[in-house]
């Protein structure tokens, strides 16, 4: 990663883009084993979570639930924005490509739209920005092709990018965010990966990779109940820190990031 500026690293978002959970949601893809979500609880833990955003100062535009797409909600897998475009993913799972295509309308009331063409494939979760730098994981859902498309795209916008391979977790936002001032939180399995040196890391305990998946937002991190270790971790930073059951997401091996688009 080129040196930046500590201060443009942290992102500012003004609006995000979210999308009701269909009553289908327990039919999505999930590796968890953790029994079936409940309806009722993740509506209101939806609920709070877009509470959340507003609370950090975002505008949040609800689409409606897709019941044909019972992990439609996850709707950061379907795009990729930045100031100048939004990027039109090819989600990597089959029952889910057809996601993309469903949110492209809203996205363009925004940005111009570009789309990631066959053959590649690319999820939302694979990619981290840190200021005008990407990670892009190379993961079982965002393919080779995939990946060298998006670099290509933001590139042309003057971003750098690194492409990471995903050995571990779904996608590599399963196991790696920014949480401020260019330092990561990550996973064991992570820390000591080439392609992440130039960064500070933070490791959460053993028994805590979930939390991993914590969202920066503004100045607050947002992460899931449960993982006081990882809580101790960031809390000793200064950022104010908001916790959020995510139980329900956490079965159809969902969580804070995939939920919403940031910009
Ligand atoms: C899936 O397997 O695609 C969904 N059940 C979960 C997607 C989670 N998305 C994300 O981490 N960005």
């Amino acid at each position: 990663m080129p040196p930046q500026d500590r201060n443009s690293l942290n992102p500012r978002f003004s609006q995000a883009i979210v999308r009701r959970p269909a009553n289908s949601l327990g039919d999505g893809l999930t590796t968890a084993h953790l029994g079936a979500p409940d309806p009722d609880q993740a509506h209101w833990q939806f609920a709070l979570y877009v509470q959340a955003l507003q609370q950090c100062g975002l505008v949040v535009t609800v689409l409606d639930p897709l019941e044909q797409f019972p992990d439609g909600h996850f709707v950061e897998d379907a795009a990729v924005v930045v100031p100048e475009v939004a990027v039109i993913s090819r989600p990597g799972a089959l029952s889910r490509r057809e996601e993309a295509r469903y949110l492209a309308p809203t996205l363009g009331q925004y940005r111009p739209t570009v789309q990631i063409e066959p053959p590649g494939t690319l999820d939302g979760g694979d990619v981290l920005q840190v200021g005008r730098h990407f990670l892009i994981g190379r993961s079982d859902r965002t393919n080779d092709a995939g990946a060298a498309q998006l670099a290509a795209i933001l590139s042309r916008l003057e971003y750098t990018t690194t492409i990471v391979p995903v050995d571990a977790g779904l996608h590599f936002k399963s196991s790696v965010n920014h949480v401020g001032d260019g330092r990561l939180l990550l996973t064991a399995e992570f820390a000591d990966r080439i392609e992440l040196a130039d960064f500070e890391t933070l490791v959460v305990p053993d028994g805590e990779q979930y939390a991993c998946n914590t969202l920066l937002v503004n100045d607050r991190l947002l992460m899931p109940s449960g993982y006081p270790g990882t809580r101790s971790l960031l809390e000793k930073w200064g950022r104010p820190v908001h916790i959020l059951n995510t139980s329900e997401f956490r079965k159809m091996d969902g969580g804070l990031t995939c939920l919403s688009i940031r910009f």
